[in-house]
């Protein structure tokens, strides 16, 4: 296997697109987990349909290519398949907070233990350029010549009401705090959600932008909920205010998987056990 886990696949993202940083940062972490302890076999990626759904045919583990908008179902059913599994979901803004948010609303709600990172460039990259649900409010693309006439939604915000365990915001300009929150993401026991302002040089360039904005959360306590809620306020992405990344909130509370695993009849419990020594033993 190919040390740094890249694979042969032709990569066809647009030189400069923060694609890039994304996929450095995650096939660092995984490498580490793995010195860790965490086997790569027992890891599978995600992902939905877009231009940040390329991903997974870069990185060397188990993957599946899901559809636009579903890459949270995936990644839930796998997770309660095989709760030993770590999931970990790549889904674009489009994707995940257009077609497929009611899946991460109800994801959030019941803390199953997977990991959704949001390639936010706030705009339909591979489509070519139409607006979605974090483009700011005049945003001019292929659909919206004159600029769109509604406001953004705030997904963090959105995230912390819905009940998510684990919410932070990055940036694809700013490799170690990328490395750094991907990491505490995966490692998090619930839901967590991580998004990554990722920047589409060809049909939204946010680099100066995000640049003078962004600065990194420090004296911030995340398991406090009203602090959370207030950091997450201080940006609605469509305002010109400072910018925060880090981790936002987190907390330990039960998983949805150890929720439904206690429901099982004493006999199930005890048969899905000796299904999985019969299992061990044979391989
Ligand atoms: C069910 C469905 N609806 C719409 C499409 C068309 N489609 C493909 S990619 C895409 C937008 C992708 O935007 P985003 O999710 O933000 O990903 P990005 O390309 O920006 O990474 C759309 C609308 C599709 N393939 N399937
Ligand atoms: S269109 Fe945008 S998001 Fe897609 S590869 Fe190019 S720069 Fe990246
Ligand atoms: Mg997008």
């Amino acid at each position: 296997m190919n040390k740094d886990l890249g694979t042969y696949a032709p990569n066809t993202w647009c030189p400069g697109c923060g694609n890039f940083a994304i996929l450095t940062a995650i096939k660092t972490v995984l490498k580490i987990l793995s010195e860790e302890g965490l086997p790569l076999e027992n890891i599978v990626l995600v992902s939905g349909i877009g231009c940040h759904a390329k991903i997974v045919d870069y990185v060397n583990v188990n993957s599946f290519y899901s559809i636009h908008g579903r890459v949270t179902p995936v990644a839930e059913a796998i997770k309660l398949a095989n709760p030993k599994i770590k999931v970990i979901g790549f889904a674009g803004d489009g994707d995940a907070y257009g077609e497929g948010l009611e899946h991460l609303v109800f994801a959030a709600k019941r803390n199953i233990d997977i990991t959704m990172i949001i390639h936010n460039n706030r705009v339909y990259g591979l489509t070519t350029g139409q607006y979605t649900p974090t483009s700011p409010l005049g945003f001019k693309g292929r659909s919206t010549p004159q600029g769109t006439v509604e406001l953004p939604i705030n997904p963090l915000e959105l995230m912390l009401s819905s009940g998510a365990s684990f919410i932070a915001r990055a940036f694809s300009h700013g490799l170690e705090l990328l490395k750094k929150i991907f990491k505490e993401a995966i490692l998090h026991k619930g839901f967590s959600l991580v998004d990554v302002l990722q920047v589409c040089v060809t049909f939204y360039n946010m680099y100066e932008y995000y640049d003078k904005r962004v600065y990194e959360l420090k004296e911030h306590n995340p398991k406090d909920f009203d602090s959370a809620l207030k950091k997450i306020r201080e940006w609605d992405y469509n305002s010109d205010a400072s910018i925060a990344l880090g981790i936002f909130y987190r907390k330990e509370i039960p998983t949805f998987e150890e929720r439904v695993s206690e429901q099982l009849p004493q006999e199930q419990r005890a048969r899905d056990l000796k299904i999985k020594e019969i299992l061990k033993a044979s391989l």
